[in-house]
Parts: structure tokens; sequence; C-alpha cells
């Protein structure tokens, strides 16, 4: 179902996910191995003493905002896509840099998550939240004669830029489980982009493409870059600007953001 909403929370929606036992409130919630993300949690969001809350799952895969920021930076423009939008550490951001930002997220607990603490950034007028699965976002605006009052009244908007950020499987990304028949090498620990869900990154991509023709992937540090660059090849038609950015904390990598344009035809002149 899609629930399409900027407006604020209301009093029982808010309560009821400050009594949700999937919202993590103290460090001793998360598991041991996961203590470094609540060390981490200004790095998270700048104002989290103000309020911020977050499940498990986004602890581990939310845009700390200094990156986030930059991303926004990046991103600039009328009308934004947010394609798995989590608990809204990139939507926040991309709401101070361009006018329109939809975001979306399967999980229903995400957006609640998103909008309240968008809504601690004060951004949340800018922001339409929507719960539904992005692919089926993608398969209605391809509908002949679409109803416009769809998903939120958003689905026939012209997108600038979709922002992809999804799953990269847990935690356990940077040491990548590999089929046993494979002998040991040198870059065993690369990040292949048909890990991703809940498609694989050359599919990712051809659904994105139908959405925008600005393309932007936040991926682990450590995919292989070779698979990257086999996304010029998806449309054989086209002619695609690739830039990768490698995005730093301080002293740490955190991951690499992809911006995928296209570059217009040359034989037309
Ligand atoms: P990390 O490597 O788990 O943490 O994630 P850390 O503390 O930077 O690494 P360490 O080397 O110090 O142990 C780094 C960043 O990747 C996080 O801040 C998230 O923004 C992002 N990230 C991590 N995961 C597992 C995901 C994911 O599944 N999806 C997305 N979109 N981002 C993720």
């Amino acid at each position: 179902m899609v629930r399409a909403s900027g407006d604020r929370l209301d009093q029982q929606e808010s309560g009821d996910l400050r009594r949700s036992k999937s919202v993590i409130r103290q460090k001793h919630d998360l598991p041991p191995d996961m203590h470094k993300y609540w060390r981490a949690r200004h790095d998270l969001f700048s104002r989290f003493s103000e309020g911020i809350l977050l499940d498990t799952e986004s602890w581990y895969s939310v845009t700390p905002e200094a990156v986030a920021y930059r991303l926004a930076a990046q991103c600039a423009c009328h009308t934004i896509l947010d394609a798995f939008c989590g608990a809204g550490g990139n939507a926040i951001q991309f709401a101070m840099t361009c006018e329109r930002v939809v975001a979306i997220d399967i999980d229903p607990l995400k957006i609640a998550l998103a909008r309240h603490n968008a809504q601690i950034y004060g951004v949340q007028q800018r922001i339409t939240f929507l719960c539904g699965d992005i692919r089926d976002f993608v398969k209605d605006r391809a509908q002949k004669d679409v109803d416009g009052d769809l998903w939120g009244g958003c689905i026939n908007l012209n997108f600038d830029v979709i922002f992809l950020s999804p799953p990269w499987g847990g935690v356990g990304y940077l040491n990548p489980s590999l089929p046993e028949d494979v002998e040991k090498q040198k870059f065993l620990d690369e990040y292949s982009l048909s890990e991703l869900s809940p498609l694989k990154g050359l599919d990712l991509f051809r659904l994105a493409r139908q959405v925008s023709k600005n393309v932007v992937l936040y991926l682990p540090r450590n995919t292989n870059l070779n698979e990257i660059s086999q996304l010029s090849q998806v449309e054989p038609d086209t002619t695609f600007n690739i830039q990768i950015e490698e995005l730093w904390l301080g002293y740490k990598l955190k991951a690499l953001a992809v911006y995928v344009s296209e570059l217009p035809d040359s034989t037309q002149d």
C-alpha cells in the first residue's frame, strides 16, 4: 500500500514510533559488534540528541551527515527521487539543495523514522514520503494512461536525478562470501554489484534509467571498478559519462558515489 505524506507525524504516530521495540534508543539495544555506530551517532546526524530515531538496519546503513551533505551538493536540482530512503539521512540533505524530494522505502517503519527525523531538521514539508517498492513505482509509471493520483500524485513527475542507496547485504559487505570453487586471489574482498538487492547492480541501473537521465548510486568502498564501468554498456545506443567519487569522512573512506549521466549524441549536429 502506498501512503504519501510530507505532513507532520501526528502525536499518536510519534508516540507509537518512540514505543516501537524496533527503534534503538540506547547503545546496549545494539549488538556489541555494532557499538561503533552508536559512538559515531553525531557523525550520522549532527542533531542526533534532538531525538533522531533509528532501527537496527538504519544504524549501519544510514549515510553519515557530512557525506549526505556532499551528495546533496552534487545532486542539487529541482526534483530528485530517493529510491531507498531508509531513515532519511540523504532525503533530509536533498531537501536543503533540491526544490522537491520524493523519498520511497518499502518498509513502513523506515518511512515513519524518515518523516520523524526530517521533522527534527525542519525539512519535512519539502519531502513526499511514499511507502512502496521502487520496482512497482517504475512499473506504474510505464503504464499507458496512468492515473496521475497514484503514488501521492508523484507518478508523473519529471525527475532530474534518481539517487539509489540500496541494501548492500548487511555489515559483512567488506568480506563477501565466495563460491567454494573460486581460488584464492589477491582481490577476493572486492564487492560485486550482483550482491545488491532487491536487484543486481546492472538491473537496478536499468530500472533507474526508466526514471531519470541522471542516476546516482551510493556503493561500497570495495566495489569492483570494472563492474561499475560495465554500466556504460547497458544501453548500446547511449554514451554515458560515469564519474566515481570517493566519499571520505575525516581519514576514513566510507563509500563510493557513482554519478552516471548521458553524453550528447555526437553524431547529431
Ligand atoms: P561500515 O563499513 O559498516 O562502517 O559502513 P564504518 O564504521 O565506516 O567501517 P569501519 O571500517 O570503521 O568498520 C560505512 C558506510 O557504508 C556507512 O556509514 C553507511 O553509510 C554505508 N553502508 C553500510 N552498509 C552495510 C550499507 C548498506 O547496506 N546499504 C547502504 N546504502 N549503505 C550502507
